[in-house]
């Protein structure tokens, strides 16, 4: 319950894009703290492969202690799983003192209900990824991997990671029609969100595709916001982009990261 908060999602920060890393800085000195809670829908990190391994990097250390600098300054965070740092655990997140959600998640901001996920559980038109995705959110199999020693994590998910995008370049050089399908969220998939929360406003991040949608389906309604990924590191292949979603007294509006 909070009268205003800032959602963002798909940062996928890592050390190797530090123009994108500088300006989640800024954004959490400004932005976040005229609100009173920020929601990071997913996708944070680039990847994610188990807190003991991260929680030694320097560049981990100085994100968590800048979200920490944020809840101190009396912005609530919240955090929720996205497809590549489902991994993030407890001990990370209260290093960086935010609260982690369930995916999905109804909150109410500004006397409203709003339904919150990261949005990959939607994607239900890919259904190897769904495969995929049930087999590695398995608790047991998440035990089994964080036992592992850490560069073997590390080799795996970077191997997961690199064949995902092998796979992605083909199908979009082939068959880009199919990438545009599997990419997106389903209506089918978002009116069972709906009709399962009894919520109508619903944000998401994952597709890479920010926008405002009005759907229907069977005699369900509701607006769907989908949050822009981030990318402030490569101007010569990639125009700069990023936002996130400010809901307030006066409503919800987009914020332009890159011209703000
Ligand atoms: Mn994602």
């Amino acid at each position: 319950m909070h009268a205003s908060a800032v959602l963002i999602s798909d940062l996928h920060l890592t050390p190797s894009m530090p123009r994108t890393a500088e300006r989640f800085f800024e954004f959490l000195e400004k932005e976040a703290r005229a609100h009173e809670a920020l929601i990071i829908l997913g996708d944070l990190f680039e990847y994610w492969v188990g807190d003991d391994a991260k929680a030694r990097s320097p560049f981990h250390q100085e994100v968590a202690a800048k979200l920490k600098a944020v809840s101190q300054a009396g912005t609530k965070v919240y955090f929720m799983h996205g497809n590549r740092d489902f991994l993030l655990g407890q001990s990370y997140a209260d290093k960086a003192q935010m609260t982690i959600l369930r995916d999905p998640q109804v909150m109410t901001i500004a006397n409203q209900s709003w339904l919150l996920t990261h949005g990959d559980v939607l994607c239900t038109a890919d259904k190897s990824y769904q495969r995929f995705r049930s087999v590695v959110r398995s608790p047991l199999v998440q035990k089994l991997f964080l036992m592992l020693p850490t560069f073997l994590r590390i080799k795996i998910a970077s191997s997961l990671r690199s064949n995902s995008t092998a796979q992605y370049q083909r199908t979009q050089k082939f068959h880009p029609e199919i990438v545009q399908v599997k990419g997106d969220v389903t209506l089918n998939a978002t009116a069972g969100l709906v009709a399962m929360t009894g919520c109508q406003q619903m944000i998401h991040g994952h597709t890479h595709r920010p926008s405002y949608h009005q759907e229907s389906l069977g005699g369900q309604s509701w607006q769907r916001w989908v949050l822009s990924d981030w990318d402030f590191d490569h101007p010569e292949t990639v125009l700069p982009k990023g936002n996130a979603l400010s809901i307030t007294a006066q409503g919800i509006r987009s914020l332009d990261l890159v011209r703000s």
